[in-house]
């Protein structure tokens, strides 16, 4: 029986399935009304020559396609997932409890805010202890897309065990 600690390493299975082909950025978004404000993100992440994909996928409208995107999107190649969203902010966060990837959040403003978006900043910042997200600005989703590239830039140490929580 292994070690509490011991159990991060992904069975020599889920090794073998790792496909490198993939996209080195993963980008998700709460709704369709978000998607424009990603723009800058993904006009940084073309500029730069960066592999990425996009999704539309509510933490709260589709709980079980945000559970399977994050729980495989490490296998499939992805490093680094950003995900914006507005109001309860929650896509960052269940994001980051089906993943082992480094997590960017992007609190959005929409018409819908309170605050001008100062309640996705919340949602987003303020995340339990053990389950981190990193946030940018409201709005900021550039920054979020040089965070990634300065975090893929790391690449030679980055760990690719997936988690045995993400399988
Ligand atoms: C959030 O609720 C989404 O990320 C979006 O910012 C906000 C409003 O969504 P819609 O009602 O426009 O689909 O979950």
């Amino acid at each position: 029986m292994p070690a509490e600690h011991e159990t991060q390493t992904a069975p020599v299975g889920l090794l073998e399935e790792l496909d490198e082909s993939g996209p080195l950025v993963g980008i998700l978004v709460g709704s369709e009304s978000d998607l424009e404000a990603m723009d800058p993100a993904l006009a940084e992440l073309r500029e730069r020559g960066i592999s990425h994909e996009l999704k539309v996928l509510s933490a709260h409208r589709n709980p079980r396609g945000v559970a399977e995107y994050a729980s495989t999107a490490q296998l499939r190649g992805v490093r680094v997932l950003i995900a914006g969203a507005g109001m309860a902010a929650a896509l960052p966060g269940v994001v980051a409890a089906y993943s082992d990837l480094p997590v960017i959040g992007v609190p959005l403003r929409s018409s819908k805010s309170v605050a001008d978006g100062l309640d996705a900043l919340l949602a987003i910042v303020q995340m339990p202890p053990g389950v981190p997200v990193a946030c940018v600005s409201v709005d900021g989703s550039r920054n979020a897309a040089i965070l990634a590239a300065r975090i893929l830039a790391q690449g030679g140490g980055y760990p690719q065990t997936p988690s045995l929580e993400s399988s």
